[in-house]
């Protein structure tokens, strides 16, 4: 056996012949071929999207032996492997990030440039991959990027939703939703694994049965699914390691399918068919109390089920029993959407693997931990015991049983306090009772971490309160990072020519500490002459698209001033309109000799509104009526110009944020639990005009308050001033521009006013009390703004302070104090 297992090793090295070569020769030469052979085009005759389609394919290829050389590394190794367990990745676009990590982006550009094609413009025909809604989902794309750089031996696995978050139409103003199908023309950074599926089940009943003096537990299913997987690669950047994230797709369950067929019933058989493939259907955009609760809670259990399976299968072909899974696994929740991971991993271990509750305890409880993303509460996902019970029977014995242990544990420490007792509960008693999937992760995860240190202080004074006292150990933070490669060196590359020339590296791509290096030459003139040189090349190119989307006409002399994030009223872009409002009134009561002294200001909003909130689809209006009189005023001019940027997604943040120089991040505080965009925006040197909310409080530690704008009252504050709303005078200038809305100088007043109502009545989040401080702040910002040498100090000192604010320090941390897992770096 072993001569033929050479015969036949010799006769694959031999066909193998080499890996792929990156010069320019065979990378043409891989391109044309996947335009012959996978795209069906003559090599002679082919477009810009066929180019692209072909440059992808010839991309994977070389993508998919690193990724096969990895894995087996990590096989050989069984080094622990952290799984990071994501309801959402919002991926944005693959072909430059991957061509650059592969360190092969030039090679690319010159092989297409000599093919007559033009590499940044085939760039543009790819469709984000938006499996997500902002910015938990982006986090997870950037702790993948810095996974797979830092050699960590590391898995994503979320859902592959057929349909992206919604795209997002203008019409008069008004957003519309429409179905993102990003993969109708299919899509080539994935690879269909059909012979990697699991059947996952649903409903059905619990059988018991005594074997052995020991009773068992047997669930019967009503329905099966079956999730099969596709896996796409992340490449790291300046390493041979390329780990992968995994995506569930459900299909049909064959047994089911046949039983339905072979009673003649067709058509119920197709049915099925969709109502299976329903479950990865869609992503549900952020409003999730109106959407249909049973299909949320059968997407999550479908997704971490089908997980589960696949990390014990890879832990079996090395073990014989249970003993090493915790040295050889972490599993990481990105908040608690896919929480009822937990109860399947002890359901697995003790009706499956029979091992006995103890055993499988003290594992479910050494493997999990817990990232939070919100202070909203409802963040914290129920559900009733009635949907549990029917779609998940068998969990929700378990879960009680978790309970009942948990609260007999819990009254030996709080006593007999029964209001905290009932706030610890995993199951809420009420006229609907629900499992509190939150409680249920906090009892079982060993690590829950905040994302922000803000964010961690408040929470544990708050939300987990009751949590902390109980076990002090298991809280803390885990500030957020974003990857510097995708949002700063692949970017922006203007930008990173002038870093690197200047800190005499490019080692910071890798290490973003090196940054600082800046700091020592933020006053010297020829690096602001470069530095504001790349700069404008890059608000060119947003000139350039807005025009090109909205016909207004910029001056990139003018202020760039952004807040681009998802509109929701707790991130006040209601609060920035009424300072827009504010200055267009100033600037129309003005003389013609003051209005020389106004600073010029593009202001730009970009965001999506979740289809169900109405509140943020009126600011989308609003941001449109007010554009539309300030922008045709010809009075205004170059003054002010406003501009909604449509269909916000990670591609459109790429072109907007390293063209701006002013970002807005001005959050009530208490509210954001740490934002990721206010640091893509200072890494790129844009200055933030913020609140000390969230991550803005570290970012202004880390490049000085007198390099930022902030404002505002202070969280410690919130509680107070709401209770005493009531006996509040909003500031003269502030009801003035609500008077405007109000009496229809924007138009469409009745559609308006319950934006004037909400701020008026009650005022929740505290737009009438910071108003005036906030128009401070502008003043300063437009103050500072003349002052061009100063502006550009600031600018190259954001920069230069941003190395905290990599995901790779994030993922270092969670890797070494969370996780406990090491890289392992394949060689080359
Ligand atoms: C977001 C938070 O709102 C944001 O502050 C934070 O930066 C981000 O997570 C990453 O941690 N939350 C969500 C969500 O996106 O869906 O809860």
């Amino acid at each position: 056996e072993s001569t033929e297992f050479r015969r036949r090793t010799d006769l694959l090295f031999g066909l193998m012949d080499q890996y792929l070569k990156n010069d320019v020769f065979s990378i043409q030469k891989s391109i044309v071929d996947h335009v012959e052979y996978t795209v069906a085009r003559s090599r002679f005759r082919f477009d810009d999207f066929e180019a692209y389609q072909a440059t992808a394919h010839s991309a994977r290829d070389r993508l998919l032996e690193s990724w096969n050389d990895t894995q087996q590394y990590f096989k050989d190794k069984d080094p622990k492997r952290v799984y990071y367990f994501s309801m959402e990745f919002l991926m944005g676009r693959s072909l430059l990030n991957s061509l650059s990590n592969l360190g092969i982006k030039d090679q690319y550009d010159v092989a297409l440039k000599q093919l007559g094609f033009d590499l940044e413009v085939l760039a543009e025909q790819e469709t984000d991959a938006a499996l997500g809604n902002g910015g938990l989902g982006r986090l997870a794309a950037c702790f993948l990027d810095s996974l797979a750089t830092l050699d960590l031996p590391a898995w994503g696995y979320g859902l592959r939703y057929q349909y992206g978050l919604f795209r997002q139409k203008i019409k008069d103003g008004f957003q519309h939703e429409q179905p993102d199908f990003w993969l109708n023309f299919g899509n080539p950074w994935e690879v269909e694994r059909v012979h990697v599926s699991y059947s996952v089940k649903f409903y059905g009943k619990v059988e018991e049965e005594i074997q052995n003096g020991r009773k068992l537990y047997k669930w019967i299913p009503g329905e099966m699914v079956e999730a099969v997987a596709y896996d796409n690669p992340i490449p790291g950047y300046s390493t041979s390691n390329t780990i992968n994230l995994r995506l569930w797709a459900a299909k049909p369950s064959g047994g089911f399918d046949l039983e339905a067929f072979n009673t003649g019933d067709y058509v119920n058989a197709i049915l099925n068919k969709q109502k299976a493939e329903a479950i990865s259907s869609i992503l549900y955009p952020d409003d999730r109390s109106y959407q249909g609760k049973e299909l949320r809670l059968k997407q999550q259990y479908f997704f971490v089920s089908a997980s589960l399976q696949d990390v014990v299968r890879r832990y079996k072909d090395f073990h014989s029993d249970f003993k090493e899974f915790k040295n050889k696994v972490a599993l990481h929740l990105n908040d608690t959407h896919p929480a009822i991971v937990v109860v399947e991993l002890m359901r697995m271990l003790v009706d499956e693997e029979l091992l006995d509750w103890k055993e499988a305890w003290s594992i479910v409880t050494s493997v999990f931990s817990l990232t939070n993303h919100t202070i909203i509460p409802e963040s914290f996902e129920k559900w009733p015991v009635e949907l549990m019970e029917s779609l998940l029977p068998r969990h929700l014995q378990i879960i009680y049983e978790i309970n009942r242990v948990f609260l007999d544990e819990a009254q030996k420490k709080v006593g007999s306090d029964f209001g905290r007792l009932a706030r610890l509960s995993i199951v809420e008693e009420g006229s609907v009772k629900t499992i509190r999937m939150g409680n249920l992760a906090l009892v079982v995860c060993h690590s829950v971490n905040a994302v922000s240190q803000m964010h961690a202080n408040y929470i544990k004074s708050t939300l987990l309160k009751d949590f902390c006292i109980l076990w002090p150990h298991k809280f803390q933070n885990k500030t957020n990072g974003v990857t510097q490669r995708r949002w700063l060196a692949f970017g922006n590359p203007a930008l990173r020519d002038v870093i690197t020339k200047w800190i005499g590296t490019e080692a910071w791509i890798k290490d973003l500490d090196i940054i600082a290096g800046l700091k020592q030459h933020a006053n010297n003139p020829q690096l602001h002459a470069e530095w504001n040189q790349a700069r404008r090349q890059n608000k060119f190119r947003l000139a350039q698209h807005i025009y090109n989307i909205s016909g207004i006409k910029v001056s990139i002399d003018a202020m760039f001033d952004a807040q681009v994030k998802r509109i929701h009223e707790y991130k006040r872009q209601f609060l920035n309109l009424l300072s827009i409002i504010h200055r267009y009134d100033c600037i129309k009561n003005m003389a013609a000799d003051e209005r020389k002294k106004v600073v010029p200001r593009v202001c730009i909003f970009a965001g999506k509104a979740p289809p169900g909130y109405e509140f943020a689809k009126k600011i989308i209006k609003l941001v449109h009526a007010v554009g539309e009189k300030v922008n045709t005023d010809s009075e205004i001019g170059d003054l002010l110009k406003v501009v909604f940027v449509p269909d916000y997604n990670v591609s459109v943040a790429e072109l907007i944020i390293p063209a701006c120089d002013l970002s807005q991040h001005i959050s009530t505080p208490g509210t954001e639990a740490s934002g990721t965009g206010n640091m893509k925006f200072a890494m790129n040197g844009c200055l933030i005009l913020g609140t000390l909310d969230g991550a803005t409080i570290e970012i202004r530690d880390e490049i000085g308050e007198e390099n930022m704008f902030t404002f505002g009252v202070h969280v410690d504050d919130v509680a107070r001033l709401r209770a005493e709303g009531r006996n509040f005078h909003p500031p003269r200038e502030f009801q003035r521009v609500i008077g405007m809305i109000r009496d229809g100088f924007f138009g469409c007043e009745d559609y308006f006013k319950a934006l004037c109502d909400a701020v008026d009545g009650g005022d929740y989040y505290l737009l009438g009390h910071d108003f005036l401080p906030y128009l401070e702040a502008q003043a300063a910002v437009d103050k500072a703004f003349v002052n061009k040498k100063r502006w550009t100090e600031m600018s190259i000192l954001s920069t230069a302070g941003s190395g905290k604010f990599s995901s790779d320090r994030a993922i270092r941390e969670y890797a070494e104090q969370i996780w406990k897992v090491e890289p392992c770096k394949r060689p080359v």
